[in-house]
Formats: C-alpha cells, sequence, structure tokens
C-alpha cells in the first residue's frame, strides 16, 4: 500500500539490507526472471549469478520457456543455465529463490499461482515493472523508474562489494540495452547511462553487444517479420496501428515464437502512428496482446483494464482466444478514440 507524499515501496532507490542478508546467507541460490526471459532478465540473472557465485555455495540460473536466439553469446558454455520446471522438489533443492525481471512466481511459471507458499524455497524479487499483483516474496527491490532490472543488479552487487568481472560487465550491459533499444528509448535514464558510461570504462563493448543483439537473424526469422509486417493495418486517422501473428504463420515459415522478438517495436516508425496493438498467438492456446505508444498515450492502463500491465510506453495484457483477428476485433471495438501524443505522459 502507498500513500502520496510518503514512503513509495516501488521506488527504491537502494536495495534492502534484508535483501543483501538472504543473498549472503544462502547456500543453494536459484535465480529466475519471468517466462520467456528477454536480455534484462536473462542478463541480470546471470550477474546476480557471476556475483553470488563462490566455492561454498550454489548458484543457478534457471529459465522456463525459451529465450532469444541472441542471447546465445551470453549463454553459450554455462552449465550453471539451466531450464528449470515448476515442481514439488524446488523447495528442497534451494534455499533461496531469486526472481528478476518480475515479482511473483507464477509470471515464471503460470501454474504456481495460487499454489501454498512452501511449494517454493523462500522468494526475494528485483523488479522493475509496477506489478501489484499479489506475490510471496520476503523482501522486493523495486524500482519502476528503472531503466531495467540490470540496474537494480547493479547497485546489488556494489553494495555485496562483488567484483565487476568482465562476464557480469557484459551480462549487465547487454540487459541495459536490452530494455533501452541501445540506449534510444526514453528510459535511457540519467542513472541508466551513469551505469553504462562506468561499464563501458570497466571494458564494456556496446558495439560487440550491439552486434549481437541486433543481427544474427535467421533466415526464418527474417521471412517471420516479413509476413507478420504485411498484417499492419491503420486505424484512427493512422493513429493507430495493428499487427497479427498467426500460429499459420509460425508454421509457414518454419519459426518460433521466441523469434517474433522485437517485431512489435516496427509499426511505431511509421508517420503518425501514436500506437500499436500487435496481436500473436502465445502457444497456450491464447493470445498475447503487445502494447507499444508514444509519449503521451498510456498503454499501461489500456493493459491493466484487461488484467495485463507493463510501463506507460510498454504494455501487454492475455486475450483467451486463440485467434488472433479476434483479440483484435475486441479491442477495436471497445478501444475509444486514442488521447493526444505529446511530449510526456
Ligand atoms: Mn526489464
Amino acid at each position: 500500500m502507498t500513500h502520496p507524499g510518503s514512503h513509495d515501496s516501488q521506488t527504491q532507490s537502494h536495495p534492502p539490507e534484508r535483501l543483501l542478508a538472504y543473498l549472503t546467507e544462502a547456500k543453494r541460490i536459484l535465480i529466475m526472471g519471468h517466462q520467456n526471459p528477454d536480455g534484462d532478465a536473462m542478463g541480470s540473472a546471470l550477474a546476480l549469478c557471476l556475483a553470488l557465485r563462490s566455492e561454498r555455495r550454489e548458484v543457478t540460473v534457471g529459465y522456463s520457456g525459451t529465450f532469444p536466439t541472441s542471447l546465445g553469446f551470453l549463454t553459450e558454455g554455462k552449465d550453471f543455465i539451466v531450464p528449470v520446471a515448476f515442481c514439488p522438489e524446488l523447495a528442497q533443492r534451494h534455499d533461496l529463490l531469486v526472481l528478476v525481471d518480475c515479482l511473483a512466481a507464477f509470471r515464471v511459471w503460470p501454474e504456481a499461482e495460487n499454489q501454498p507458499p512452501e511449494s517454493l524455497p523462500p522468494v526475494v524479487a528485483i523488479d522493475h515493472h509496477a506489478d501489484r499483483s499479489p506475490n510471496h516474496a520476503l523482501v522486493t527491490y523495486v524500482n519502476h523508474r528503472a531503466s531495467a532490472t540490470a540496474e537494480l543488479v547493479f547497485k546489488v552487487i556494489e553494495a555485496l562489494g562483488a567484483e565487476f568481472t568482465p562476464q557480469i560487465v557484459e551480462a549487465l550491459l547487454t540487459a541495459l540495452m536490452s530494455d533501452t533499444g541501445s540506449f534510444s528509448q526514453g528510459n535511457s535514464t540519467a542513472e541508466c547511462l551513469r551505469q553504462a558510461s562506468l561499464l563501458v570504462s570497466m571494458g564494456g563493448d556496446i558495439e560487440h553487444i550491439n552486434d549481437y543483439l541486433k543481427r544474427n537473424w535467421s533466415i526464418t526469422r527474417m521471412r517471420l517479420f516479413t509476413e507478420t509486417l504485411s498484417t499492419i493495418d491503420l486505424h484512427q486517422g493512422g493513429r493507430l496501428a495493428t499487427m497479427i501473428l498467426t500460429q499459420k504463420m509460425l508454421d509457414q515459415t518454419g519459426s518460433c515464437l521466441a523469434e517474433a522478438e522485437g517485431l512489435v517495436e516496427y509499426p511505431l516508425l511509421l508517420t503518425g502512428v501514436d500506437m500499436v496493438a500487435f496481436f500473436k498467438v502465445n502457444g497456450h492456446g491464447q493470445t498475447r496482446v503487445s502494447l507499444r505508444s508514444r509519449p503521451g498515450v498510456d498503454v499501461r492502463e489500456l493493459a491493466r483494464a484487461h488484467g495485463g500491465g507493463g510501463h506507460k510506453q510498454a504494455a501487454a495484457y492475455q486475450d483467451d482466444s486463440p485467434h488472433p483477428e479476434v483479440a483484435m476485433e475486441k479491442l477495436l471495438t471497445k478501444l475509444g478514440a486514442l488521447p493526444r501524443a505529446g511530449k510526456s505522459a
């Protein structure tokens, strides 16, 4: 619960002492990002893992779902990064579960929703999303003004007094670049750039990371983009762009959902487009609706109204229909006129 003018639990500027105590004392730690981790989730988990690993304890990075192949340069050859399913043994195998880039276990494993806290090890969480859904975390470190979870992990590593090794530098810089469009988006805050500057001075190589994040495409991904971009439609006098990705398109191009990463940003390249709604199959018989907007149009509220969440300029929700076209019709029918886009939301 937060009150206007009082301490806001969603904008903690420094890691809580209790979080540092858990991280220091636990012996068998599992670190996980949200399901289908992106560059921030994976980079943050990896950086924290590398900072915590030592001879006297076991630290694992787990993931659920898939992650973009473009992150292979970070994860390759690291046998402590493994897929981890939700199972009854989790609580026995680990004495601490650290969630990064999400606050609740059901963001990692949907089946963990409504499970008793005993089904998991003690949980702590580090995140930059304004997510107020219930979680079982003993302590959270949240700042929704942070550009990336990596910004918070940077401060945790600093507070722990751990060394910023070349691998940690690479993981953190990748995470920051991944969540800020390589420092081109509005969330590239002064703090984010200050950390980026330090990481570069420690040997971080932006050009090298950018090469991995932005290039190295498979031909199936290129075909998937071609197909999906051809579904762009304009509404509301060209201010709203919609786009669709169906199972058939995945099958015909021989691509997988992970390869759709980044697609949602493209319609915003169009002159006059203030908001994008991207309807894509989610692999579980529903449609994921990803929203993007220019400052002045708040898509977080729209996502929340549909049971989702996110940031003002990037949010998402789930629609129960297995057909993206149906989810699109539903939104178009309900959506009123977009507010005027301006300089700030
Ligand atoms: Mn993030």
